[in-house]
């Protein structure tokens, strides 16, 4: 039996009370996506440096549909690993669906950790959101953790940035990804939701970016008890054609490739630096890689999208 937790809107609206939270010590949204047909995912990232258990902590995530102002919850369970995430992807996998039952995309297929709420019943629908509905993450029955949209409102089509001529819709037919700096969620509903704030704006059916989340809670000091590297790309996607490198070991170079395999930039001796900042030629854009290595060997490799 699925757990319906439908709470009044009164107490999402309440403010102040449950809005205390230090950086970097819970889960917040790090990636959603609202693309084309069934394809819709949420990521959540954990922030901290210990794992976090979803089913012990009492976690819940769901819309507030077309601003009913009473958000449907769905438990959720996992464990997500220190600076990781947990991509949920709604559960359309028959590949021989049609209309309403669509499978997602086979990218999605491949990058869920969990599947959820396969039928839809309107009364309880909570990941069928489509654009105009808030989506709400829940700890215990009384702590809000983030906030997509504003409860208890329908923008539309969906909420775009207040005061764009175009008022381009934000929270349909795209992929928002959190910005690196952001560093815990929406704790209250907002007076007015500006998605340009925390959040950059990428294409439709844009699934590139779930499974990995660049965040500055993540400091050489905070993973020096690692042994393996652990690096941080940010900002990704890359703005202006620059980006940083942090790092809890001795980073000695890097070279960036195209898509395509061809070098675009390459730095060999760096003095062994935990941060560095690297510039790349103002043309590029697109898909990039970059792999880094370090004073002890070892090698990472990441995926860069520049705009
Ligand atoms: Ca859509
Ligand atoms: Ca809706
Ligand atoms: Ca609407
Ligand atoms: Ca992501």
């Amino acid at each position: 039996m699925k757990c319906f937790l439908l709470v009044s809107v009164a107490f999402f609206t309440a403010t102040g009370a449950f809005s205390q939270q230090a950086d970097c010590s819970d889960i917040f949204i790090s990636e959603y996506v609202e693309g084309t047909q069934n394809n819709k995912a949420i990521e959540l990232y954990n922030p901290t440096n210990q794992p976090i258990d979803l089913n012990a902590g009492d976690y819940k995530m769901g819309r507030d549909r077309d601003g009913a102002g009473n958000p449907m919850l769905l438990p959720i369970t996992g464990i997500i690993e220190p600076y990781g995430t947990r991509v949920f992807v709604l559960d359309k996998r028959n590949p021989n669906g049609t209309g309403n039952e669509v499978p997602v995309d086979d990218q999605l297929l491949a990058v869920a950790d969990t599947f959820l709420n396969p039928v839809y019943v309107q009364s309880f629908s909570p990941m069928y959101f489509n654009g105009d509905d808030s989506f709400v993450l829940v700890k215990g029955t009384a702590t809000i953790l983030d906030i997509i949209g504003k409860i208890g409102e329908d923008p539309g089509g969906g909420w775009w940035e207040p005061g764009d001529p175009n008022t381009a819709w934000w929270t349909e037919d795209n992929t928002l990804i959190r910005r690196a700096a952001v560093k815990k969620g929406v704790l209250s509903n907002p007076g007015v939701f500006d998605p340009s704030a925390e959040w950059d704006s990428l294409p439709a059916n844009t699934f590139d970016n779930l499974g990995t989340h660049t965040c500055d809670c993540l400091i050489p000091e905070s993973v020096s008890e690692f042994n393996e590297p652990e690096l941080a790309v940010f900002p990704n996607p890359i703005a202006q054609g620059e980006l940083s490198l942090k790092s809890n070991k001795e980073i000695r170079g890097y070279a960036v490739y195209s898509a395509s395999g061809s070098l675009v930039t390459r730095r060999e001796e760096l003095g062994n630096v935990r941060y560095y900042s690297v510039a790349l030629p103002e043309a590029v854009t697109g898909v990039y890689f970059i792999e880094v290595w370090f004073a002890d060997g070892s090698r990472i490799h990441r995926k860069l999208l520049a705009r």
